[in-house]
């Protein structure tokens, strides 16, 4: 039994990731307030009773005086959160630069930014400068902070530099990385400028874990065909050292969502737009207004549907809630206005002077208010044009025991491949075949709603955040083991 042969009691786990999972507001030279941030990340690890759970990460906030640094990490310590400190120059190069400008879309097959197509632009070489010196910045307060025994997780695209910083401080260290976002193609990899080099740096790295099988073998593909390594079922070898590479596929903490539809808050949010929605079908998208989400295909798919069902117009409602990122990225600003250009055009086309088809609010929603809207949907569309996995999908199934709604899902999510028995899948790209589910979604007899629903459901409730951290620290543990009893024999 694994569990009794585990030689430790809570093990200390130190989690690297760009961000810290707390907001932090100055209040005053050395005052700081903090508000942590229940992310999926956070609500996992908070589950992890095996593990006693540190933080390492930038905290999101400038701060250039000392004394303001040093009143952060205290007040931080509190929250068992370690802060990193970006200067602005740093976070313009490495974080809007080339994690969000050149990593971010060229994983999600969005290509290179054209003017970095050639590794000798000084921008795509400032900024790679940038990323790896970030990241050893993050290296350095890890080893600062490193006790023998730990285990150290790294996460996603931001810190692919790390495991190496970090074994050059100390090989024995147990690193693991595991990457949100998909791993592309190798064929979409081998395009960037520094692909050698960041492969490298992760196969460092003792356990590389990705959400999908097709993640990790794109990994294995990538080493092998542009690194000339050896793949094994295990995962990459070079030189008789193994970097284990395999699937993790995330969850949500299913419970937290069903346990607040109880709650009063929630209760009464629901009451309130049932009646505000009353006669008409409720459609929902919930999203981080970003291009890889398909925010645009799935506005112009409903328009579709309005187009060809005029039966349909006022009995149906879309609601979009997008919540703005990454604002600093031109990019990002030019989707925001191209979203209410389409909403504003097909709001005219289609609205009254007492409804509108599109009900579209750039903001974050509090988490009562989000269950109560995922409660009562009839129908969720998530069109992502690539997505890690998509959480919101797993979010809205938690939450619909009652209503028993349907899921629209494209395939190019990881979630269509835990969640494709219960969901309609869908090719985002095309707008008639999405069109198309809308309807098939709102005619869906209650037999076949039930049907999905209990496949979606069970799956939601079985493979949970918990239970993927556990899954990813031990099998990092017994890597570790292993690889030690393999240089022994
Ligand atoms: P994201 O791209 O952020 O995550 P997703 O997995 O859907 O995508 O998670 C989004 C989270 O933000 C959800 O918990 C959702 O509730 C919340 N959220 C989104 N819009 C919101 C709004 N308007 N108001 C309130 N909350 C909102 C990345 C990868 C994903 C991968 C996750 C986890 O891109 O593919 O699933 O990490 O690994």
């Amino acid at each position: 039994d694994r569990q009794e042969a585990r030689p430790y009691n809570r093990q200390r786990l130190l989690v690297v990731a760009n961000r810290l999972p707390v907001s932090a507001v100055r209040r005053g030279e050395d005052s700081w307030s903090l508000e942590i941030s229940a992310g999926g990340l956070v609500s996992a690890l908070l589950g992890v009773k095996e593990f006693e759970a540190r933080w390492i990460g930038w905290a999101g906030v400038n701060v250039p005086d000392e004394v303001g640094q040093k009143a952060l990490t205290k007040a931080l310590a509190e929250k068992r959160c370690i802060p990193v400190f970006l200067d602005e120059e740093i976070v313009h190069q490495y974080y809007n630069g080339y994690c969000n400008n050149i990593l971010w879309p060229l994983f999600h097959y969005l290509g290179l930014p054209q003017e970095d197509r050639l590794a000798t632009t000084r921008s795509f070489q400032s900024q790679f400068a940038a990323y790896k010196k970030a990241n050893q910045m993050f290296a350095d307060v890890v080893n600062e902070h490193y006790e023998e025994g730990d285990v150290v997780w790294c996460h996603d695209y931001h810190l692919m530099f790390l495991p190496k910083c970090l074994k050059e401080y100390n090989s024995k260290m147990k690193v693991g990385w595991f990457l949100h976002t998909p791993f592309p193609s190798s064929e979409i990899h081998r395009t960037l400028p520094s692909r050698s080099e960041l492969l490298r740096s992760v196969l460092a790295a003792d356990l590389v874990g990705f959400h999908t099988y097709d993640y990790a073998r794109h990994f294995v593909s990538a080493c092998t065909r542009i690194l000339g390594l050896e793949g094994t079922p295990e995962g990459v070898e070079d030189q008789g050292r193994l970097t284990r590479v395999a699937a993790f596929p995330i969850g949500i903490d299913s419970e937290r969502f069903i346990r607040a539809l109880e709650a009063n808050d929630v209760i009464q949010h629901m009451k309130e737009l049932k009646e505000r929605f009353a006669g008409r079908k409720v459609m929902l998208g919930v999203d981080r207004l970003d291009m890889i989400k398909g925010i645009p295909q799935k506005i112009l798919a409903f328009e579709k549907f309005l187009e060809e069902n005029a039966q349909w117009r006022d009995k149906v409602v879309l609601l979009q809630i997008a919540v703005p990122t990454r604002t600093d990225v031109p990019e990002y600003q030019k989707l925001t206005s191209q979203v209410h250009e389409i909403v504003g055009r097909i709001n005219g086309r289609f609205g009254s002077l007492t409804s509108v088809p599109i009900h579209h609010l750039d903001r974050s929603l509090d988490f009562y208010a989000l269950c109560a809207l995922y409660a009562v949907t009839d129908v969720a569309l998530v069109t992502s044009l690539r997505d890690g996995m998509n959480l919101v999908s797993y979010e809205f199934v938690a939450c619909q025991e009652a209503k028993k709604g349907v899921l629209i899902l494209s395939e190019f999510a990881g979630a269509a491949q835990s969640l494709g028995a219960g969901a309609i899948l869908v090719n985002p790209w095309n707008i008639t075949e999405v069109a198309n589910s809308i309807g098939q979604a709102l005619n869906m007899s209650p037999e076949e709603r039930e049907k999905r629903h209990r496949h979606n459901f069970h799956h939601v409730k079985t493979h949970t955040a918990q239970e993927w951290a556990e899954t990813f620290v031990s099998e990092l543990n017994d890597t570790v083991i292993e690889a030690q009893l393999r240089i022994s024999k």
